[in-house]
């Protein structure tokens, strides 16, 4: 059994997608064993996104995060960290196939639904900044 850090973004829950977005993930036969919404700060913001503090889009990636609450959860599930990376399709959606949350969902590279974790490492670092 796996677990991994999941994030349903601003445009998520002002779109009101929560449920088909949670519905994708229970139908795939993950557990949700943690849920919460919460507003970000900038401080949890550089830490989360630390790999990319000196890319242009920053900023505007930092302002959309901030612009509504998101629904973080813990998944849990076999091969999740890497089966959750599958259901959610590639980062920006004119490369996300349809079928994929991101595919079917998303509006931009940045106005794309959610984040999960990448690796065993950050989803455990997630795991810990999100829920303590
Ligand atoms: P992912 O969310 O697929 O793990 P990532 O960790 O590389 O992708 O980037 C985190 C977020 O940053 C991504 O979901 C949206 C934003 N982002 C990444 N690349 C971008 C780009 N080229 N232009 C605008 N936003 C970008
Ligand atoms: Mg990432």
């Amino acid at each position: 059994m796996e677990r991994t850090y999941i994030m349903l973004k601003p445009d998520c829950v002002e779109r009101g997608l929560i449920g088909e977005v949670i519905s994708r993930i229970e139908r795939k036969g993950y557990q949700i064993t943690a849920m919460k919404m919460m507003h970000l700060d900038e401080p949890i913001l550089r830490e989360h996104y630390s790999h990319l503090v000196n890319e242009d889009f920053f900023p505007l990636l930092v302002d959309f995060m901030m612009s509504g609450p998101v629904v973080a959860m813990i998944v849990e599930g076999e091969d999740c960290i890497a089966g959750m990376r599958r259901l959610m399709g590639p980062t920006n959606n004119a490369n996300a196939a349809p079928g994929t949350i991101r595919g079917d969902l998303a509006c931009s590279n940045r106005l794309n639904i959610i984040h999960g974790s990448d690796s065993p490492e950050t989803a455990e670092a997630e795991i810990k900044r999100f829920f303590g």
